[in-house]
């Protein structure tokens, strides 16, 4: 049994190494597509693996994202027929809903607004509302959506979650699906503050496109650090433009970096941050990738599966 790490630096790769190196000394481990034996890899650890990689293992049994999200390979059209498991790991969900928070908390109080009367300069109070009259709602209802609604519900935000299926949680109002009144327009038209932490499918790609903005409350915001594949940029802009949308804090883009050019790097009610709401921390995310290569060993399922036809 042998493990390929993939990822897209040096430096990660020998992160990787040397965590695994100090947790499991006696496991087998090639840092890189290019210092392997294709034939010796039985368990493949990825984030954004070149195309085509993974057919090259012939002896491969498992695959594990370094990420939530699996769309960094799932659509691999020659990605080989075995068991595919998303990271999951504490410490990142409370870097996720730590960055909602801050976001959330950034709108409600008018920090954003505020942040830029520093620039004219201008002393300027406003009637900022409290939580209790910010409402919040998230966009995915798994590991991430759940911990940050359960998060703002504590703080006192109204807090409303949409899924697929309907979900139960205390103090959270459930929207699911695409129509009717725990749909998905209902969802959105009771969103002050609308967070994103879908994972990018052939369904949810695009989600965020006029049509579906324009149907938040005017002066709504959006919380973006799913992926960039789910919102329209030109559309986003446009509703940014006419005063629709009051601002946006968006972690992720349809290209990353984003270039130097993308009109959000100016844009004044536009916050950027670069793909950080949430990293992957080898130190504690070293436990599940563990775990799952014990289990592969012994020919077990894997924790934290993907369903491959859903996509996530
Ligand atoms: P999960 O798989 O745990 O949860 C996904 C949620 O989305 C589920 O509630 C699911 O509904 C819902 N969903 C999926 N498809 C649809 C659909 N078509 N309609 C309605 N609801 C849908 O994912 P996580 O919470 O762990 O992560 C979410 C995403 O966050 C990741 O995929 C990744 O893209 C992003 N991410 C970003 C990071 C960053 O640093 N910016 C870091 C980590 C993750 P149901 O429960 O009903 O199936
Ligand atoms: C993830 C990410 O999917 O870091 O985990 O974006």
């Amino acid at each position: 049994m042998t493990i390929l790490i993939q990822t897209t630096t040096e430096a990660s790769l020998r992160r990787w190494g040397a965590v695994i190196a100090e947790r499991a000394p006696d496991v087998a481990v090639r840092l890189g597509f290019d210092q392997a034996d294709p034939a010796e890899i039985t368990y493949a650890v990825v984030w954004k693996p070149p195309l085509g990689m993974l057919a090259k293992l012939p002896n491969l049994k498992a695959i594990q994202s370094l990420g939530a999200g699996v769309d960094h390979f799932i659509d691999d059209p020659d990605l080989p027929d075995v068991p595919i498991a998303r990271l999951y790991d504490p410490w990142m969900t409370r870097a996720m809903t730590d960055y909602v928070v801050f976001n959330t908390l950034r709108f409600q109080r008018d920090m954003d607004v505020y942040w830029r009367q520093q620039d004219e300069p201008r002393w300027q109070e406003h009637l900022s509302p409290g939580p209790e009259d910010c409402r919040v709602g998230i966009l995915g209802a798994g590991v991430l959506g759940s911990d940050a609604a359960c998060r703002l519900t504590g703080l006192g935000y109204p807090v409303a979650v949409w899924s697929r299926t309907e979900k139960r949680i205390d103090g959270v109002e459930s929207f699911y699906g695409m129509v009717g009144e725990r749909g998905l327009d209902a969802f959105l038209a009771r969103c002050d503050v609308l967070v994103c932490l879908l994972p990018l499918t052939r369904e949810t790609e695009g989600i965020l496109d006029r049509s579906r903005l324009q149907r938040l409350p005017r002066g709504a915001a959006l919380i973006n650090s799913a992926r960039g594949h789910h919102v329209v940029d030109e559309d986003l802009l446009a509703l940014l433009d006419s005063g629709h949308l009051r601002g946006a804090a968006l972690d992720v883009f349809r290209t990353e970096p984003l270039p130097a050019d993308h009109p959000y790097w100016s844009h004044p009610r536009v916050f950027v941050t670069p793909h950080v709401a949430a990293r992957t921390n080898p130190p504690t995310a070293v436990e599940l990738v563990l775990e799952n290569y014990r289990r592969v060993s012994r020919g077990e399922d894997l924790l934290y599966p993907v369903d491959r036809v859903r996509g996530y």
